[in-house]
């Protein structure tokens, strides 16, 4: 792991979190430059990710850009600095443990993908639990455009939220797919207004945040894990997780509360 994870501590910080009410945000803040990740950027973002996985009073997490893009990508200016780390190097050791730090995370996050996420600023998109997009977003796969292959997970992700086809258009054309496009193929749950993004995103945070987190955890594992075995081991592995958070107070809660007719009051126990 290169030395850079703990940047984000430093004063220019450009990746900020913030928490409300069992909520984190955690915002891409270089605007200028629509939020395009350099490398201090990077390693923030991991730290922060990682500091937020172990955080138990955060259920949910919210992941946005600050200004007019979601992120552009890598800051394709640093790349042109004098010795530039080497792609595959920079892709295995900077990008590739953010998409696993965001899909080991036990707390779902939703994206509010205020406006462009293009490039690795996909990748994030896509790694998200659920996506919620402001009119006016796209998602532009723009590696074809320099030459490069889509990373970050987004070949892999692409397919199995659009499907195929679709997948082969965007990252072999590097067409760009609009806010209203994602919805009508399931890539965002929604589409709004610019103005109000940010509220819709917090509300579905918030929903995320009032269910039992192991159980919210397990089912994140779950459905990722569906994506590569078959049923007869999908079932095992249901029958497996069901076992563990049926024995959760958490469950009991839930079982209590629909007896009473109140709404549950889930701890994580
Ligand atoms: O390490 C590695 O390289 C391997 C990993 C690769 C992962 C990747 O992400 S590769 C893909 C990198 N990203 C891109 O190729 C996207 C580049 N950007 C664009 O294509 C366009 O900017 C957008 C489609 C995203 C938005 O277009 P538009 O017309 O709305 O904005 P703009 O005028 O192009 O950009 C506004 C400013 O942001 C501009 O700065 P300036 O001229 O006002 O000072 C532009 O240079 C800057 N900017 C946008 N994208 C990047 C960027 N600066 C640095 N890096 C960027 N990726």
């Amino acid at each position: 792991m290169p030395d850079d994870e703990t940047a984000g501590d430093a004063a220019s910080a450009s990746v900020r979190s913030d928490m409300d009410g069992g909520v984190a945000t955690i915002t891409l803040d270089r605007p200028d430059a629509l939020n395009a990740l350099t490398i201090p950027m990077k390693g923030e973002l991991l730290t922060t990710l990682r500091a937020i996985a172990r955080d138990r009073t955060v259920r949910a997490v919210v992941l946005t850009g600050a200004g007019r893009a979601f992120c552009a990508g890598q800051d394709l200016k640093e790349r042109l600095e004098p010795d530039p780390t080497p792609l595959g190097v920079e892709v295995r050791e900077r990008y590739n443990p953010i998409i696993r730090a965001m899909r080991a995370m036990p707390q779902p996050i939703v994206g509010a993908i205020n406006g462009v996420a293009a490039g690795a600023g996909a990748s994030l998109a896509f790694a998200c639990d659920l996506r919620v997009a402001a009119e006016g977003a796209s998602f532009v796969l723009a590696f074809g455009r320099i030459g490069l292959v889509p990373d970050s997970g987004a070949s892999w992700f692409l397919p199995r939220l659009v499907g195929p086809a679709k997948a082969a258009e965007i990252a072999l054309l590097g067409s760009s797919m609009s806010a209203t496009d994602a919805e009508r193929f399931g890539l965002v749950v929604r589409v709004v207004p610019a103005e109000t993004l940010a509220d819709e995103a917090r509300a579905i945070a918030t929903r995320l945040a009032e269910l039992a987190p192991r159980a919210l955890a397990h089912t994140k594992r779950a459905l990722e894990r569906s994506w590569s075995v078959g049923l007869d081991d999908a079932l095992d592995d249901e029958a497996y997780r069901q076992g563990i958070v049926g024995a959760t107070s958490d469950h009991a809660e839930g079982l209590a509360a629909f007896i009473d007719k109140r709404p549950p009051r889930f701890t994580g126990e």
